[in-house]
């Protein structure tokens, strides 16, 4: 597995540090050994923040670093002005090597992969029951993103004053995957919160989903008062949200050692990067049923287990369909 994508956000930026007064180039490069450690919190064209020790330190990616773009989550190796004071800023020498990758393109066809999230362990899948309705296919594509990566995948339902979460618990409910359900009432007594501590604890969880489904809601339901970001509207034609978060950031769960981590909305999750074979893995229910398929079997063929693996009700059919669906996509667009 590739562990790190060619093309990325930070490709196009160029950084060019002041020349003047910097030390003469020399081609014996230091190993920094002096650098001290720091995560990535946020990133804002080609600046990066980063927590170090306790301190909030700004820093850009130092030149011999190339083309590889540290996102958030990343831990990282600095040198410079560590202070945090206002208008310093530090320089990124080392990007440490990555537990998890969530990774995705805007479309299946796309070659140009973007890192989302480094070193997360858990990839919390938002989905609202309403406003905006809930679409199970962008569901099967993060939990394919998620195996991928190596996160563990967690459901949330949002909404739920608004729509009932049964159709939804019908598809995904006996998966394995852990899943939350909440609503306006729970995130406003705080019950949301006590119960996805628990799922939260100790782990850094990545946040995704649809604009407008609740992400930073739910984000701003569980961090401290003084972190909290804006959340946006659902526009009532389109159904959609707004997009109103930018940037993902990073956010610390007080008094544990646990992580969120909010992302912009996204309109899909292109998995050209995903490998046809391992798109399985993301469908559990439908997984042990190939046992009985050909070889190489493309799980879209006469001879194909599946069919009767459903048929004998071991699969809900609309999961077959959803995997094949997904599969052809991707294959069609691969083939042009
Ligand atoms: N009825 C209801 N509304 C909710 C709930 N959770 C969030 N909302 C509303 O949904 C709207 C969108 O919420 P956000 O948290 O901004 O959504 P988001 O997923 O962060 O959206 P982007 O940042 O655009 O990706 C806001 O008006 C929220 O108040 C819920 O449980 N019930
Ligand atoms: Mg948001
Ligand atoms: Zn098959």
């Amino acid at each position: 597995m590739r562990r790190y994508g060619k093309h990325t956000d930070e490709d196009d930026i160029r950084s060019r540090p002041n020349r003047k007064g910097n030390r003469p180039r020399t081609h014996i490069r230091p190993k920094h050994e002096d650098a001290a450690g720091g995560m990535v919190l946020t990133v804002d064209r080609g600046r990066l923040t980063c927590l170090v020790e306790d301190r909030i330190v700004l820093a850009m990616k130092a030149r011999e670093l190339g083309r590889k773009a540290a996102v958030v989550g990343d831990r990282v190796a600095l040198v410079g002005d560590l202070s945090g004071k206002k208008d310093t800023l530090a320089r990124i020498v080392r990007i440490e090597e990555r537990s998890s990758v969530l990774r995705r393109t805007a479309d299946d066809d796309d070659p140009y992969e973007r890192v989302v999230v480094a070193n997360a362990d858990q990839l919390a899948i938002v989905t609202a029951l309403a406003d905006p309705e809930p679409r199970p296919r962008l569901i099967d594509r993060c939990l394919v993103a998620a195996f991928d990566g190596g996160l563990e995948p967690l459901l949330v339902l949002t909404k739920s004053d608004l729509a009932s979460p049964d159709k939804l618990l019908e598809l995904y409910g006996d998966l394995d995957i852990p899943y939350v359900v909440t609503s306006r009432a729970e995130l406003e007594n705080g019950d949301v919160a006590d119960r996805a501590r628990e799922l939260l604890d100790g782990r850094t969880t990545a946040f995704v989903g649809h604009s407008g489904v609740g992400k930073t809601t739910l984000v701003n339901a569980l961090v401290p008062v003084d972190r909290r970001r804006t959340t946006g509207h659902v526009n009532a034609v389109t159904g959609r949200g707004r997009h109103t978060t930018t940037s993902a950031l990073a956010l610390p769960l007080s008094g544990t050692d646990s992580w969120v981590i909010d992302t912009p909305g996204v309109r899909s999750f292109g998995l050209a990067h995903v490998d046809p074979s391992r798109v399985i893995h993301a469908f559990p229910d439908l997984e042990a049923g190939t046992e009985g398929c050909p070889r190489a079997c493309s799980h879209d063929e006469p001879d194909c287990a599946l069919d009767e693996w459903v048929a004998e009700g071991h699969a809900d059919p609309a999961r077959l369909y959803s995997l094949r669906r997904l599969l052809a996509t991707r294959e069609r667009k691969e083939g042009d």
